[in-house]
């Protein structure tokens, strides 16, 4: 009797500890654990009073606008390419939004979840204007720098074997690290999604004395990702993302987002909680979207603000515009 007892006992507490998810410790804590990169220009970067700045930043802060109505409740770890996953899986954070690749043995063998694409991006290439290149495909025999523990590395190798050129990586822990050997000379090129390259770039000595090559010799799909096993927490994440492209698309922005809540369009008032009650299947409140828009902006003020022609970065949107505008920025409805 007393043993069935204790079974129905440790039942309970075991459906307890299961139905605490993630939503839920990270309410009761007060803030969201979000693993951000040491510092990529546009990604992720700490001012010197530790103020965050950047697109994976700001999503992070779109998570902690929906659960808390405040976009500062979120504390940053950073993380270095090569202990980002463990550093998610050992729980340091709920969220990793770092510069971080899809694929496909990261998303099945790590027991980790992409929750979709924030950043479309491809692989290129830096080198230095005096070496007189044009083209990567003149790279025989180069001695490339880039970070250990990244999809880089994996696909420098491809490209060097499919047009049958040599190479030499040199690999670094650091960014900083690469950056310094390739701006000693240590090496011919600097290798990186193009979005690090131009940040790379801006770091150097001398920054217009180095060109990118205009060869993409991958696909970089970058977004966040969650630990596997708590799928609402993972719900959650992706209806983030879409509620910041899905605005875009609405045309709803930090600055309109009050007077939108009067428009009479079905879908802008879905979104901004007037309509349905989306909020609450996420465990949220239903102006959950209202509240990331109007604290953080809808996908195109938070590319533009990190990376657009009023950054030193001046990347253009490309891939990363709206589908209704040439790009692959496209989020499911809300209904
Ligand atoms: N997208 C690639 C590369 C990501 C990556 O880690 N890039 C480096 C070079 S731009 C970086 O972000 N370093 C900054 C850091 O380690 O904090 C991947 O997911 O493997």
């Amino acid at each position: 009797m007393r043993v069935l007892a204790l079974a129905a006992l440790m039942f309970a507490f075991g459906m307890a500890v299961a139905s605490a998810g993630t939503l839920e410790q990270v309410k009761a804590r007060g803030y969201l654990g979000c693993g951000v990169n040491e510092g990529t220009p546009g990604f992720s970067t700490p001012d010197a009073k530790g103020n965050w700045t950047g697109l994976d930043v700001d999503y992070c802060r779109g998570i902690a606008a929906a659960i808390f109505n405040d976009k500062t409740k979120v504390r940053f770890t950073p993380t270095a390419s090569q202990e980002r996953f463990a550093a998610l899986q050992a729980g340091q954070f709920e969220v990793l939004s770092r510069n971080t690749t899809w694929t496909m043995d990261r998303d099945v063998s790590l027991g980790l979840e992409f929750i979709g694409v924030d950043f479309y991006d491809g692989q290129g290439f830096m080198v230095p204007k005096k070496l007189g290149i044009k083209s990567a495909l003149e790279l025989n025999n180069a001695v490339v720098c880039t970070q250990t523990g990244t999809t880089t590395e994996l696909n420098a190798a491809d490209f060097f074997r499919t047009h049958k050129m040599k190479y030499k990586i040199l690999v670094y822990q650091k960014e900083a690290e690469y950056l310094a050997a390739y701006d000693m000379g240590r090496c011919d090129a600097d290798t990186t999604d193009k979005s690090g390259l131009y940040g790379d770039r801006l770091r150097l000595k001398n920054p217009e004395d180095h060109v990118v090559l205009p060869e993409t010799i991958s696909k970089e799909p970058l977004g966040p990702s969650v630990r596997q096993g708590d799928p609402r927490w993972a719900d959650l994440c992706r209806w983030v993302l879409f509620a910041l492209i899905n605005a875009e698309e609405l045309g709803i922005t930090s600055k309109n987002a009050d007077a939108m809540r009067n428009s009479p369009s079905p879908e802008i008032r879905r979104l901004l909680g007037k309509e349905g009650a989306f909020g609450r299947s996420l465990g949220l409140t239903d102006d959950w979207a209202y509240r990331i828009i109007k604290q953080v902006g809808n996908y195109g003020e938070i590319f533009e603000r990190n990376f657009g022609m009023q950054t030193p970065l001046k990347i253009e949107r490309g891939l990363n515009n709206l589908w209704t505008k040439g790009g692959l920025m496209y989020a499911p409805p809300i209904r």
